[in-house]
């Protein structure tokens, strides 16, 4: 007992931290908290008053002898309109408030810093395609916001960092989005909530929120360590692969369409449809690249399935976004 008193003294010590939530270490968090709890606490009232009518009823309603019967009971129309309309308002409200928390925790703000999460069997790695560095921890600098652009190397996984209220899948093939900002520095537990093998239980990382300078410090001491990251990357394999063969990079057609300035336009395709180029449509622009043609071009680009780690494809989009 005295243990779990401890527990629960010392999670509330925590800044945000109630019996049922973690500290709340995002700006998401005091919102999805309070849509929680609102929930939860219509919950424990309509539970309460059931139940104790329930209770209430069964004994004073009990039958006392063999011949007690029951009086007819005629129907209220008033107490209908009642138990179907506050019930319905409730309903509204939780949609609405849990429906404005959704928008606002789906929506990465435009000014975001973007970072690379990389998930595999049974470990987490992060890219700076900014910076230009890679980690094994995910370093971020406090009161910033953060987009994460996550991929699977195999299979299905899920990041979930319970103090910033934020999970999303993570699955292969394809990317997902998700952002947070962290409003004050400190370390957090990053845990996969997808069950993905023997592995899984110990498949944790941690976000480190640190003060911005410091933050800077980090990327210039990380600078030039280990292998080439995000954009360089992506431009050394400009090179050996020799996309340049086909596609310029200054607004000049060949072969290819251009490839500067493309990142986050509409493109126009040739039967007329259109699609946004984003880091999905350029994924499957070098893996499948005749699923969609560009309008004006004839569909001769090589597939290179199969020729890219899921790092270097993430090199190549860093390095066709930062292209103008
Ligand atoms: C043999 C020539 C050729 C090579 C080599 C080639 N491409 Fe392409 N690429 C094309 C053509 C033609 C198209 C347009 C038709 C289509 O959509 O498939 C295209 C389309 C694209 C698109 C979609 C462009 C848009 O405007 O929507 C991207 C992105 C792309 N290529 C990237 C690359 C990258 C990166 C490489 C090197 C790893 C590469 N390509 C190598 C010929 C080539
Ligand atoms: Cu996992």
């Amino acid at each position: 007992m005295s243990v779990l008193l401890a527990l629960l003294t010392a999670a509330h010590a925590a800044k945000g931290a109630t019996f049922w939530m973690p500290p709340q270490a995002s700006t998401l968090a005091p919102d999805l908290d309070w849509v929680f709890y609102f929930i939860y606490w219509v919950n424990v009232f309509f539970f309460v008053v059931l139940i104790g009518a329930t209770a209430l009823f069964t004994v004073q309603y009990r039958q006392r002898s063999a011949h007690d019967r029951t009086h007819p009971t005629k129907g209220s129309h008033s107490l209908e309109f009642i138990w179907a309309v506050i019930p319905t308002l409730l309903a509204i409200a939780m949609f609405v408030t849990g429906f404005k928390v959704y928008i606002d925790s789906s929506i990465p703000p435009a000014d975001s810093m973007d970072v690379r999460v990389i998930a595999q069997k049974w470990s987490w790695y992060y890219e700076y395609p900014e910076h230009g560095v890679g980690s094994e921890t995910l370093i971020v600098p406090a009161d910033t916001n953060v987009r994460l652009t996550m991929s699977s190397k195999d299979v299905l996984h899920s990041f979930f960092v319970p103090d910033f209220r934020v999970k999303k899948d993570v699955v292969p093939n394809r990317y997902t989005v998700l952002w947070f900002n962290a409003p004050e520095p400190g370390d957090h537990i990053i845990y996969c909530t997808e069950f993905c093998g023997d592995g899984h239980s110990v498949m944790q990382s941690e976000v480190e929120v640190i003060e911005p300078a410091a933050f800077d410090a980090w990327v210039a001491s990380e600078k030039n360590k280990g292998p080439l990251v995000g954009a360089a990357l992506g431009e050394d394999l400009f090179t050996k692969k020799a996309c340049g063969s086909c596609h310029s990079t200054d607004g000049t057609p060949q072969i290819g369409p251009p490839l500067n300035g493309i990142y986050g336009k509409n493109e126009t395709m040739e039967d007329g449809s259109t699609a946004l180029v984003d880091d999905n449509y350029i994924r499957e622009s070098l893996f499948a690249p005749g699923a969609k043609i560009v309008k004006g071009y004839a569909p001769v680009m090589t597939p290179f399935q199969g020729q890219l780690t899921d790092e270097e494809v993430n090199g190549l989009i860093d390095y066709i976004k930062s292209l103008e």
